[in-house]
Parts: C-alpha cells; structure tokens; sequence
C-alpha cells in the first residue's frame, strides 16, 4: 500500500476488511447475505472478490477471499492492507478445524497488529461445534485479543450482531440502533398467526389477541399503524405474508427503520419457504426462521 493510498483511504472514510477460511465455511454467502437480507447460494469463489458497501458515509471494501488450497497465498498479502481481519469457520466441520487452525496461525503476524474477528459459521446445524471448542481447536487464546461470534449466514442469526462489531473495529464507532422492536408476529393469507407470544413476553396480557384481531379486520385495507397502552404496533404485507413488530412509543420517529427490517424479514421468510406459494404453511418451520432472523432487529 502506497502513502497516497494510505492518505486517500483516511480522507474519504474508505476501509478495507478481508474475510478469509478455509473453502465452503460461508463467506460469499455472509456477504451476499449483508447485501440481500437473505440467504442465497453462491459458486466456490475463485481467486478473490472485492464487495462495496456504504454504511453511514463510510465505504466498506469486503474482499472475499477464495478458500481453496490454490488460492490461499493470496491471504496474507490481502490481510496485510486491511484494517480489519475476518476468519470465517464452518463449526459444523469438526473434521476441518486442525485445517482450519493451521491456515489462521500462517496469518498469524497480521493478527499482532490488527483485530481479529473469528466467525463461527452455520449455527443453524446440529451438532455444531461451542465456542470453547472452536477456541481451544484454533488456538485463539495464544492471540494477543480476538473476538468470536456464532451465526448462520442461512438463517441470518447474528449477522448483525457481527457485523455492527466489524464496523466498531474498522471506525471506532458504534452502529446506532435507533429503534428497538419489542415482538413480532407473523401471519398467513388468511390472517392466522404462525408464530406465537409464549415466548415474547410484551405480547403476554391481551397484546397479542389485539393485533390478532386488527390483523383480520383490517388484512385488507391500507391501515398499518396500530396504537395501543403505549405501544405502536406497525403492519406490513408480503405477496403471501403479514408480519406486525411491537415499538414503544418513543420509536415513533423511526418508524421506516421498523418497516425496512419488517419487509426485509417477509423476503427473508417468502424466499425460505417456497411452499407457501402454494399455501402450505409450517407454522413451526417460520417460527424458527423468525427466531432466528429476529437477532437482527430486536
Ligand atoms: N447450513 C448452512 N449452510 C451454509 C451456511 N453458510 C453457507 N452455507 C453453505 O456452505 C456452502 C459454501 O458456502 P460459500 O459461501 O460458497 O463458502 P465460501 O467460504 O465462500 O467458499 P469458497 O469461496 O470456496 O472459499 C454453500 O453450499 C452454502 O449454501 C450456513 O450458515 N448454514
Ligand atoms: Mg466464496
């Protein structure tokens, strides 16, 4: 990296983050994920593919690493010019971690000078890897610092959550939440709930039944916006589905926040669950896309 690249990158908020793991961990699609809101399959990644992103004035070069032995020289030279420093882990494939470990430590002399984030990848499998497990298996506590968050770039548990760290390590500044939803239900064609209350404790004490109500009575007309003991409960409609999220009052200047995240979940659960095209719902299957997409806007 040249002083004018140095000079241009620091003038116009221009950073770099490398996301590198051994092939198949996931990092085409967490970046195809960020990109979409959803999950989308993606070829193995030859060589190496430079992702923008705009995020509050700051642009963010993704440089994706390809992860096939061929490619992995390109790493460390590519690890070198960033500011921050991404491994990505398949913590379903136990059988891959000594792999694994060996390709982060040759990484090792970037890591004396720059953060680490480890992604624990495909959360959404059974039996996947702890932590702890990932920790001991890579060796992480022989590294000066790291940070290690689990997540699915299939059902988008975390990735926020993960990418609001790498946005703190690359800007020393915090992603402003400028909402804070409290629930959210999602409803069929028909109006029938498939998600339930009994574990969002805001809709305990006739919330639920409320929106319940509002849902089929106004299902469709235009009306979107419910008022209620303090709440102010949004609508939204996709092709096959309805959802509702509970803010407080004070959110109500933020209310295309809540109405962005709402429709970027609809897509999410119309893209996962072609079936309901043909009006099969599995009510159980959406409650847990909803559980687990839910990390990103509660
Ligand atoms: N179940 C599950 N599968 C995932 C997840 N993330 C990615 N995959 C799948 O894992 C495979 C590899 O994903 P890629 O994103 O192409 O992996 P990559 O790390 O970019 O691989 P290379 O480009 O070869 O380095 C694909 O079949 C994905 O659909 C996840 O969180 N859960
Ligand atoms: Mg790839």
């Amino acid at each position: 990296m040249t002083l004018k690249d140095i000079i241009k990158r620091v003038f116009t908020k221009e950073k770099k983050v490398v996301i590198c793991g051994l092939d198949s961990a996931g990092k085409t699609t967490m970046v195809s994920f960020l990109q979409s809101g959803t999950f989308i399959e993606h070829p193995p990644t030859m060589g190496k593919e430079l992702n923008t992103m705009e995020v509050q004035g700051i642009r963010i070069n993704i440089m994706d690493m390809g992860g096939q032995s061929d490619f992995r020289e390109l790493w460390l030279g590519e690890a070198s010019e960033a500011e921050c420093v991404i491994f990505m882990i398949d913590a379903y494939a136990r059988e891959r971690f000594s792999e694994a470990k060996d390709e982060l430590w040759r990484l090792a002399a970037v890591f004396k000078k720059k953060p680490l984030i480890v992604l624990a990848n495909k959360y959404d499998l059974q039996p996947v890897a702890s932590i702890g497990e990932i920790i001991d298996a890579l060796d992480l506590k022989k590294l000066p610092s790291f940070e290690i968050i689990p997540i699915s770039c299939r059902t988008g548990f975390g990735i926020v959550k993960a990418f609001m760290k790498i946005y703190y390590k690359l800007t020393g500044k915090h992603l402003k939440k400028r909402i804070s939803p409290k629930a959210i239900t999602v409803f069929d064609q028909g109006g029938i709930p498939l998600t339930s209350s009994s574990n969002q404790d805001i809709l305990q004490g006739g919330l639920f039944a409320a929106i319940n109500s509002f849902i089929r009575e106004s299902f469709n007309t235009d009306l979107n916006q419910l008022k209620m003991g303090g709440h102010l409960i949004i609508f939204k409609r996709s092709k096959n589905l309805m959802g509702s999220i509970v803010l407080s009052d004070s959110d109500s200047g933020n209310i295309q926040e809540a109405e962005d995240g709402l429709s970027e979940l609809l897509h999410h659960l119309e893209h996962m669950c072609p079936e309901i095209e043909k009006a099969e719902y599995d009510s159980s299957k959406i409650e847990y896309l909803v559980g687990q997409y839910a990390s990103n806007l509660l």
